[in-house]
């Protein structure tokens, strides 16, 4: 046996293994306890405690045929605002301040219904692909699956996300001010490879996709991107896609507006001018204050949030913690992410985890020491074209405060000496 386990050694294996360990934070800690006997960190050198769940068998394999999260986790759900006049047309949030890495697990993944969530049977479900083409189609599923294929991880945001915040702080916690945001990995056939199967007419210029649910839900989308990467998506993260996300297929525009990638597609019609269905025209257009409108408002601009420390915690100590959050662009790759902890006087870049994909959820990191005082946490999106996220200020200078859509400005979480976080504009 190794020297490890001879009499004795215990405590002398605890030590060097803490001391490799150990950051500055804990040096001063462990030196204390290198030099007496008894101190609260050599009691740790106890030997373990033999748990219950240690004495026995645990659960048999195919306990759970689909596998679900520890029961100690099951506050780690999707959440609703309730109280809208029929649940069917509502909106349920991810839980962003308890996930980790930049992949939403499907079942926390947000959900935004307008007319609730039809249950299609995929052996009679159809797309239909008509007019300014050669072919007029309708494609089964089997049909669509075995054609060629990419898969992709990429963001979704409803371009509602945080619109309660263009008047200053709206929402109490991270899932309800930035919740309407995913990132997958979404499995389908390019768009471009069906419509060539049809034969696009060059008059072309835009396409009506719609829905199969109750509210026949249908936008207008460029022909010019339905050529370059938009995906007839049936996979998400590696399965068929749920129910609530379009099962058995969904139009999805890598970048765009939530609301363009359409669920449960069941048309596509190509035309020469826009369709200017209600979903453009007195949705998810964005009112300035000269009364006009911006329309066709595709792009998710760039944008961040800190999801470690956010309202949705507390601290419950001064010293070490790493602050964490997400950023991304609809117009590509983010290239910076900055960080302060004093309301914007001071930044540090932060460092941004591997892979940076085009257009998914970016992670980024910053270490701190909270010294216990007051603090004003921020992050800063920078993307690849040199675009800086704006503060809210300048947002309702470009934009007024009537738009409703499209709010990306810089969030700001205040850290009290009590450890309570809330949101806050500076
Ligand atoms: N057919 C249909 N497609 C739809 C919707 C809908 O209600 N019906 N909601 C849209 C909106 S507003 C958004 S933000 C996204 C939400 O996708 P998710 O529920 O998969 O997160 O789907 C879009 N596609
Ligand atoms: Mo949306």
């Amino acid at each position: 046996m190794s020297k490890a386990s001879a009499p004795g050694s215990r405590r002398r294996f605890l030590r060097a293994g803490g001391s490799a360990l150990a950051g500055a934070a804990l040096a001063p800690a462990i030196a204390a306890a290198q030099n007496k006997t008894e101190t609260p960190l050599a009691g740790q050198a106890q030997p373990l405690e033999v748990a219950p769940w240690s004495k026995t068998p645990g659960e048999p394999v195919l306990w759970q045929p689909y596998g679900q999260p520890s029961s100690f986790e099951k506050n780690v759900v999707r959440r609703s605002r309730a109280a809208a006049p029929f649940a069917g047309a509502n909106s349920s949030m991810t839980p962003l301040q308890d996930l980790h890495g930049i992949i939403t697990p499907t079942g926390l993944v947000f959900e935004r219904h307008h007319s609730g969530i039809p249950l299609i049977d995929p052996e009679r479900h159809r797309l239909a692909v008509h007019g300014l083409v050669a072919r007029p189609t309708l494609f089964s599923m089997d049909d669509l699956v075995r054609l060629p294929s990419v898969s992709r991880i990429h963001f979704l945001e409803c371009s509602g996300n945080t619109g309660r915040e263009w008047k200053g702080p709206g929402t109490a916690s991270l899932q309800f001010s930035h919740g309407l945001l995913s990132c997958c990995e979404w499995t389908g056939v390019p768009l471009s490879v069906v419509l060539d199967e049809v034969g696009i007419d060059p008059q072309g210029a835009w396409i009506l996709a719609e829905g199969a649910d109750a509210a026949g839900m249908t936008r207008s989308i460029p022909v010019s991107k339905a050529l370059d990467d938009a995906l007839l998506v049936y996979a998400q993260n590696g399965e068929r896609l749920r129910p609530e996300h379009g099962y058995p297929l969904r139009l999805f525009l890598p970048g765009f507006e939530g609301n363009m990638s359409v669920k449960w597609l069941r048309r596509l019609k190509v035309g020469r001018e826009p369709f200017m269905s209600r979903e453009e025209t007195s949705k998810y257009t964005d009112s300035l204050p000269d009364g006009t409108a911006r329309q066709f408002t595709f792009l998710m601009e760039t944008k961040s949030v800190i999801t470690f420390p956010a309202p949705d915690h507390r601290l419950r100590q001064p010293g070490f913690y790493e602050i964490s959050g997400l950023a991304w662009t609809g117009r590509g790759r983010i290239k910076r992410v900055d960080v302060s902890t004093d309301g914007g006087r001071n930044w540090s870049a932060a460092a941004l985890q591997e892979p940076v994909l085009d257009r998914a959820l970016t992670r980024f990191r910053l270490p701190w020491r909270w010294d216990g005082a007051p603090a004003v946490l921020q992050s800063r999106a920078v993307d690849e074209g040199g675009y800086v996220q704006p503060t809210g200020r300048q947002l309702v200078a470009a934009r007024g405060l009537e738009s409703g859509y499209h709010f990306n400005a810089i969030q700001s979480w205040k850290v009290a000496a009590d450890g309570v976080i809330t949101n806050v504009q500076v």
